[in-house]
């Protein structure tokens, strides 16, 4: 997977032992000198050829446990049994000793003056961890076991409906986009939380003993670890994303104002009431995170497009195969070569029958160089369509960074990683489409505000779910919210920032956060909003690259090189820079900023707060 430096894998070889050799070879000549006063304190205060042995040792080792673990990691995830669980938690315990034995380390030398690069590495030793364990081996070999635990109970998740029909995610998700009987859609809702219930005690704990691992590393708390690995202080950071969503509040306002008008006008005031939030099982998702699928409900009268994706293909009989290389297609007319013959024979594209894998969609680096995956239980849709290039996005940034050694390989911080296919998805424009055969006719610009609310209904309503997890999470980690309290805080943070209302009360009971994969799976969410406001930037300034002169709603940059090639200069930096200097490299700036979505929407922005207005709205909850 892409996630965390537990869950990577393996350098090229020939790097690390490079450095390896030359620091090896430096260090030795130190520790044979004779014994002198000289050499005493030598060894009591590190030196800088102490740091940069510890260094290339530790990437090197690091490097070479990944790949073990990314093969163990990657045979659990699909094919899910008591077998797999044990070898997953096997691995995992020895990469987290590992983990956490260097980071320990790496704190000694922190004084020590390194060059630029040294200094990095070093900082990403101690700090680059999501899930530390306890310096204790007993705690450790604990928390391997839970966290496998808690993937295997979400990977495994059913529902059986009362006539005995059972459902997996990937079903129930399908039913929540397509369905527009209350009733139903309430089942499906409460039914997936039902697997989230055992998971309870196993978070509690997990959540304890890696708090005890982010102390033993002298942070305060989890929360704070996490918080560290973005080039600034922890609490800047908190305000960075304050900003970021003070920039885009207003226009997801609008849009949820809206949105509720329209599903009362669908459902009546008793499911759908005008004021107050919207209950959370009407939006199209499972999460309520998205709400393209609803777009139907929502649609303005005289400005649909007249198109959708998800029959586009059907009627094009476009495959699970078929939109996996459409997607690359898209990557190789940027100037990226194609994906090796062994990301067709060794990635899973459709859901097996027969055994139990994690459905929710990741991609993968097995050996670090070319070895890359993805995992997906595709559904054939206009949704999945562009999870598909998101997926591909990670595993174009893991190529183009493969030169990096070991511990840049990575993105330039977390959001960039998650940034990139979406990037390419926002140039799945309706001119794109009819490139490459699938639409006959582009609609005109009368047409641009359904276009540009479909787009809203993912990209706008995503924000404020994409800020919540890891509000909540982070005050989970400090103790602000404790686990009597776990439930209730959520919904409260549900309410606060996304307007959004459990459709039937909850209680201390449920544990609605373990419906979400990344919880269980314990994935940092706080990436994702980044990412909705990177993918903006990014697509404005490689369309100006492009040379594009339209609205940059209707700008796809297909087939265009110079962007490509700008974006290959960004990607293969890894994370060997601060993230500042790799965003300059596509968009000339070094801040995020949420301008780019507001610029994007505009339009939009203008008309909704005109429907809202006419039809005397009561905004906000
Ligand atoms: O988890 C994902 C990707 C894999 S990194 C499919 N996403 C988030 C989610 O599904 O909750 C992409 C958008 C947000
Ligand atoms: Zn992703």
């Amino acid at each position: 997977m892409v996630i965390s430096l537990n869950r990577r894998s393996k350098i090229a070889l020939t790097v690390a032992l490079a450095l390896g050799l030359t620091a090896c070879n430096d260090a030795q000549s130190k520790t044979d000198k004779p014994a002198s006063t000289e050499a005493a304190v030598i060894n009591t205060t590190p030196n800088k050829a102490q740091a940069i042995a510890f260094i290339n040792d530790a990437e090197a080792k690091m490097a070479e446990l990944s790949i073990e673990s990314n093969r163990a990691e990657w045979i659990y995830s699909n094919f899910i049994t008591d077998d797999t669980a044990a070898l997953s938690a096997a691995v995992g315990e020895k990469v987290s000793a590992a983990s956490v034995k260097f980071a320990t380390e790496a704190a000694k030398y922190a004084n020590v003056d390194l060059d630029p690069v040294n200094a990095r590495k070093l900082n990403i030793l101690r700090s680059a961890l999501v899930l530390p364990a306890p310096l204790d081996p007993a705690k450790n070999a604990e928390l391997a076991q839970i966290s496998s635990e808690l993937n295997g109970l979400y990977g495994k998740g059913k529902y059986c409906f009362a006539d005995g029909n059972c459902m997996t995610q990937p079903e129930l998700s399908s039913l929540m986009a397509e369905s527009r009987d209350p009733v139903a859609l309430l089942e499906a809702w409460k039914g997936w939380r039902e697997i989230a219930k055992p998971m309870r005690p196993l978070f509690e704990r997990e959540v304890e003993l890696a708090n005890e691992g982010a102390k033993d590393l002298g942070y305060a708390n989890l929360s704070e670890l996490w918080r560290s690995q973005y080039d600034m202080k922890p609490d800047d950071f908190s305000q960075e994303l304050d900003r970021l969503w003070g920039q885009v509040k207003p226009l997801y306002e609008s849009l949820h104002c809206y949105v509720r008008g329209e599903l009362n006008k669908e459902y009546g005031d008793n499911i759908a009431p005008t004021t107050g939030p919207i209950p959370a099982h009407l939006l199209g998702n499972m999460w309520a995170q998205q709400w393209g699928n609803v777009y139907d409900l929502v649609a303005p009268d005289n400005a649909d497009p007249g198109y959708d994706v998800t029959e586009l293909l059907a009627k094009n009989g476009y495959d699970e195969h078929k939109m996996v290389k459409q997607a690359e297609g898209f990557f190789t007319s940027l100037g990226f070569a194609p994906l090796p013959e062994s990301f067709w024979a060794r990635s899973l594209f459709v859901q097996p029958k027969d055994r139990d894998v994690v459905c929710h969609a990741s991609a993968w680096d097995l050996d670090n160089l070319d070895d890359i995956r993805i995992k997906m239980c595709i559904q054939k849709t206009a949704e999945d369509f562009s999870v598909i290039h998101h997926e591909l996005g990670h595993n174009f940034y893991q190529r183009a960074y493969k030169q990096q050694p070991f511990l840049f390989k990575n993105s330039a911080n977390d959001g960039f990683h998650e940034a990139i296919g979406d990037t390419i998805a926002l140039s799945i424009t309706p001119s794109y489409l009819k490139q490459i055969g699938l639409l006959e006719e582009v609609p005109d610009a009368s047409k641009d505000i359904g276009l540009l609310l479909k787009q809203a209904l993912d990209k706008i309503a995503f924000l404020p779910f994409g800020l919540m997890i890891d509000q909540w999470r982070w005050k989970v980690f400090s103790g602000e919210i404790t686990p009597a309290q776990y439930n209730q805080a959520w919904w409260d943070l549900r309410e606060k920032y996304q307007g959004i209302k459990a459709p039937v009360e909850r209680s201390e009971a449920d544990f609605d956060p373990g419906a979400k994969y990344h919880v269980p799976g314990n994935v940092p969410y706080t990436r994702y909003f980044l990412a909705h406001i990177l993918q903006f930037q990014f697509h404005q300034a490689l369309c100006e690259t492009a040379g594009d002169k339209g609205p940059v709603h209707r700008c796809s940059i297909y087939g265009n090189q110079a962007a490509g090639e700008k974006l290959n200069k960004m990607l293969e930096l890894g994370l060997s820079k601060p993230w500042p200097e790799a965003l300059k490299e596509v968009t000339d700036k070094e801040a995020m900023d949420a301008k780019a979505v507001l610029d994007y929407f505009a339009p939009l922005k203008t008309w909704l707060d005109e429907q809202n207005t006419a039809a005397n709205r009561q905004c906000g909850w």
